[in-house]
């Protein structure tokens, strides 16, 4: 298709998807302080400044029972003003100074480790180990804190020798030598078997360590051949006292294909999982979900698994259910955090339209903005399933029992007698009464809210004789605990019906108008992001008409639930079934209720 390809698609494509058990050939290191199991959740918050992610610790991670945060990397970087600043200027380290970055500086950092310390949550540092900065267009500083450096040369850090022989792009992901010293995407890939690069690098972590950090993802890990992902982990200090001592929470970022499995990398510490990324997402795109009670069977371990419905790579070059996607997205994370396997992580992103490049919000110089959930690009989807990490903080320990269906889209689940999950993905609403072994009560339905301090502000639900009946709504789930028992307190009303029409709108009734010129027997259709547009597949698109009245006016509907993010873009199908695309950008939009219960997205051909 080639539309929303970015550069990185180059690294998706190359990774197959074959997940190969490879024997374990590391000894195993000492036992590492895993995320407490009542606890467990992770939030990216991607790309967020030190000072918003201890205000959101304070205001919502901690109250709401999240884990810890995996924030962006902390380290100096190189500086691209002439590429607009993107994102992925983190991932080229030039020092491992904290001092300034477009996130903020070191006494920022060390104050949001201890802010969100004292709420609980711990912060997880993405941890770059197996390169430095890259070539090109890059150029030669200085970096963020001013260090000056130049590919292969960090002043009093590292020098050409500390770098491997290689020197060029990995060019045969079958060869595992290459994979783990060749250049990922012409980033200088350290010789990590020496022990100056082990120490100075395990130096970097315990800074970290010193000032609180509790773990790390090991960004690139399967780059870094295993018995040096050892070798420095085992120079890692203990955690802080308040974390229980013990080694740091160590996560490696493992894209597993036929090469090299995640399983030559769980004796270091737990791994991603990217099959069930991949299951999870297609499975709530397609609206199959009622096969997923067993889902990550097969898979790494779920001790050893950290799972996720998209990450921050994902999201831009192999993108299968984002925050584009709204409701059946947030549907798909709360998902994740009442089923059992894995330990989820939960992505929180910033939109961006055009280039994947580009970053978050930010001022003139490319330092990045405070983050306001409130304003248009910070998605902040987290905030949608707080509700469901208490659920998961409750129901720890017991498994899944009590599976009921309905069709292909509909699921439900005990979680013994702790609670009782129901999801829908079908645009509608599954109305039935539910047996389970909670104890009588009034449940808050924490699918739709949150219950913080004894405070329920969702739809509340009367379990009796261990049963209750719901409806649960249209793409939406319901949720019930024991650790949330009360009545819904909420100013904005405690219905768990659906809000009636004409009112709040739970469905946008979305119009297309396309000024689309086109020769006689030619068909012009939307394409875009969602499953109501195809998923990108033109022949599942929105076909849209036109007579000689609208003419050149293409006209289509369709209801969409609301605050649906998407992009899309025109094509024109040939009467042979030939493919045009317009050029450009993709086109993006949100089904929201701006404007009532109805939206109209007009365009002109490009
Ligand atoms: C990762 N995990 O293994 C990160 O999750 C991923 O986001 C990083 O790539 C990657 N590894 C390296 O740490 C990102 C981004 C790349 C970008 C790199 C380095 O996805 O596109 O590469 O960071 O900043 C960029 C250019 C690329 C260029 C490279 C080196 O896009 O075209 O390659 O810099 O100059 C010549
Ligand atoms: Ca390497």
């Amino acid at each position: 298709m080639g539309v929303r390809r970015p550069l990185a698609a180059v690294l998706a494509a190359v990774l197959g998807f074959a997940l190969s058990l490879i024997p374990l050939t590391v000894a195993a290191s000492p036992a590492h302080a895993a995320p407490s199991g009542d606890r467990d959740v992770i939030v990216h918050l991607f790309q967020w400044r030190w000072e918003s992610v201890a205000e959101e610790c304070e205001s919502t991670l901690g109250p709401n029972g999240f884990g810890a945060v995996q924030v962006s990397p902390p380290q100096e970087h190189v500086v691209l003003s002439g590429q607009g600043y993107p994102w992925w200027q983190d991932y080229q380290p030039v020092s491992y100074r904290l001092d300034q970055t477009r996130r903020g500086t070191r006494a920022d950092f060390v104050d949001m480790v201890d802010r969100c310390r004292d709420a609980g949550v711990k912060i997880y540092v993405d941890a770059i180990i197996n390169h430095m900065s890259g070539t090109g267009s890059i150029g030669a500083g200085p970096g963020s804190a001013g260090s000056s450096y130049s590919k292969y040369d960090y002043p009093g850090i590292y020098q050409s020798q500390h770098f491997g022989d290689c020197r060029r792009d990995i060019a045969n992901w079958n060869d595992k030598w290459e994979v783990q010293n060749c250049e990922l995407v012409g980033l200088s890939d350290l010789d990590t078997s020496s022990d100056h690069v082990r120490d100075r690098v395990a130096a970097y972590l315990n800074d970290l360590v010193g000032i609180g950090v509790a773990g790390f993802r090991l960004d690139a890990a399967k780059h870094v051949p295993e018995a040096d992902v050892q070798a420095i982990v085992s120079r890692l200090d203990d955690v802080h006292a308040d974390w229980g001592g013990g080694k740091p929470y160590v996560f490696q970022e493992v894209i597993a294909d036929g090469t090299i499995g995640t399983g030559s990398y769980t004796p270091m510490g737990d791994v991603t999982e990217f099959q069930y990324h991949r299951d999870i997402s297609h499975a709530f795109d397609d609206g199959n979900i009622a096969h997923l009670s067993g889902l990550g069977g097969g898979l790494t371990p779920g001790d050893k698994a950290v799972v996720f419905v998209a990450n921050h790579d994902t999201q831009r070059s192999d993108p299968i259910l984002t925050h584009t996607d709204g409701a059946r997205y947030d549907l798909a994370q709360s998902f994740m955090l009442a089923h059992p396997y894995g330990t989820p992580k939960v992505m929180s992103s910033y939109t961006w339209s055009g280039s994947t490049d580009t970053g978050p919000p930010m001022s003139a110089d490319g330092t990045t903005d405070p983050t306001d959930c409130s304003a248009s690009r910070w998605v902040c989807e987290h905030r949608a399933v707080a509700g469901m990490v208490s659920f998961r903080n409750a129901v720890d320990g017991h498994g899944i029992g009590g599976t009921v269906t309905d069709g292909d889209g509909r699921l439900a689940f005990a979680r013994g007698s702790a609670g009782y999950a129901a999801f829908n993905a079908t645009g509608s609403a599954w109305t039935r009464t539910f047996s389970t072994d909670l104890p009588d009560g009034t449940y808050c339905d924490v699918a739709n809210g949150t219950f913080v301090d004894g405070v329920c502000d969702a739809p509340s639900y009367e379990v009796s004789d261990g049963r209750f009946t719901a409806s649960v709504p249209a793409n939406g789930a319901v949720a019930l605990h024991v650790g949330a028992l009360g009545e819904c307190e909420d100013p904005d009303g405690c219905s768990s019906e659906p809000p009636p029409p004409g009112g709040e709108c739970s469905v946008i009734d979305s119009r297309f108008d396309a000024t689309v010129t086109t020769w006689y027997g030619q068909e012009v259709h939307v394409v875009g992001s969602i499953p109501e547009l195809g998923s990108w597949n033109p022949a599942d698109g929105l076909k849209l008409n036109t007579d000689g009245s609208t003419y050149p006016v293409w006209k289509g509907q369709v209801s969409l639930p609301e605050g649906t993010r998407f992009d899309y873009k025109y094509v024109k199908i040939n009467p042979d079934g030939t493919v045009e695309w317009e050029n450009g950008d993709n086109r993006s939009a949100v089904a929201d209720d701006s404007g009532g219960c109805s939206r109209t997205f007009t365009g002109s051909w490009r």
